[in-house]
């Protein structure tokens, strides 16, 4: 397909063409979430100024402001989503329990779970943040979604993506077959198609760790970086963002592991399996790349609970095949 000239609507109707029997409320699911992501990339982007002016009047608005854009994102997913009638519940990290689709909307068959805008801790210094988000069908009976229906492992994921607001905002998307990435042409207001069929490389050169949790990890962890730095037939660099998407979107690009293990503060990490975790491995793995929690693959995990969180290492094949290793006690 033509780089830049190919519209993610066009892109998800060709891709829609290829399985005679789909229905297209998968690519109505997409295209909603799309939208939604341009408005919150207005507001994120206006919430910049916001606060930079803020700062320099020394009001301090952004620990309020932040929160606000949260809860802000959120209602802009679910409003863009709920009227469908293509979804039963959604899942979202901001909401403590399922979302219900009100009574007044028809119902569907699938179910979608995101993280509205994540790292939004960043606004206030520019960082770039995202929105993740992952599709699975339902799988009880009937039209209201339960719980059960969230606590699927990944590997049932039918789609997954997200969208990095950054120097400009794009939205990554896989619906396994290949990962695709669209940057926003703000002066059309549309995404088109930038990055055809992503591949990370099998191997890289970033580590990206708190290291400031270095002394609460275990042993093992402690050796694995230690030896990144010192035994490695690579030369790494350190690089940690502190904001996910944006950590992440540059590994997939160039290569490299993220991770954010357990420690003796947090044993289970600090990341969410359901919003976070799965809908990138997912992409990840269809990019030719792993996640794990440690030992397991994280798209086999099924949730035990939709705010359950995990560790995860993520990344390019090698870097996280041998995180694995170091801890099996393999290497
Ligand atoms: P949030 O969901 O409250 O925004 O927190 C998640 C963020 C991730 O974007 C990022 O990877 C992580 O927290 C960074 O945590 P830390 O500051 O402990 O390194
Ligand atoms: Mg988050």
């Amino acid at each position: 397909m033509q780089k830049g000239l190919t519209n993610l609507n066009r892109y998800l109707l060709e891709e829609q063409r290829k399985y005679p029997h789909a229905t297209g409320d998968f690519t109505t699911i997409i295209e909603q979430i799309a939208f939604a992501s341009k408005i919150i990339s207005r507001e994120v982007n206006k919430a910049g100024i916001v606060n930079i002016l803020g700062k320099a009047q020394s009001v301090n608005v952004h620990g309020e402001d932040q929160q606000k854009l949260d809860v802000y994102s959120n209602e802009k997913m679910i409003s863009a989503m709920e009227h469908l009638g293509k979804l039963c519940a959604m899942g979202s990290e901001e909401c403590e329990d399922i979302v219900p689709i009100p009574d007044r909307y028809p119902k569907g068959k699938y179910v979608v779970v995101f993280d509205p805008l994540d790292g939004s801790s960043n606004i206030d210094v520019n960082i770039s943040i995202g929105t993740i988000f992952g599709v699975y069908r339902a799988v009880t009976e009937g039209n209201k979604g339960t719980v059960e229906d969230f606590l699927q492992p990944g590997r049932n994921l039918v789609a997954a993506g997200y969208v990095i607001y950054g120097s400009s905002t794009m939205l990554v998307y896989s619906a396994g077959n290949g990962v695709s990435g669209f940057t926003l042409d703000p002066s059309v207001g549309e995404f088109l198609l930038s990055h055809e069929n992503i591949r990370i490389p099998e191997k890289g050169k970033i580590y990206s760790f708190n290291e400031a949790n270095f002394e609460k990890w275990t042993p093992e962890i402690q050796r694995y970086v230690r030896d990144l730095r010192t035994k490695s037939d690579r030369t790494y660099t350190g690089r940690y963002i502190g904001s996910l998407v944006a950590d992440f979107h540059r590994n997939l690009l160039k290569g490299g592991v993220f991770a954010y293990p357990g420690d003796t503060s947090n044993p289970k990490g600090k990341l969410r399996l359901l919003y976070e975790a799965a809908p990138l491995a997912y992409i990840v793995e269809k990019a030719g790349g792993a996640a794990i929690d440690g030992i397991n693959d994280i798209l086999d995990i099924k949730p035990e609970g939709i705010h359950q969180r995990t560790p995860l290492i993520i990344g390019s094949k090698h870097e996280v095949e041998l995180y694995r290793k170091y801890m099996k006690g393999e290497a």
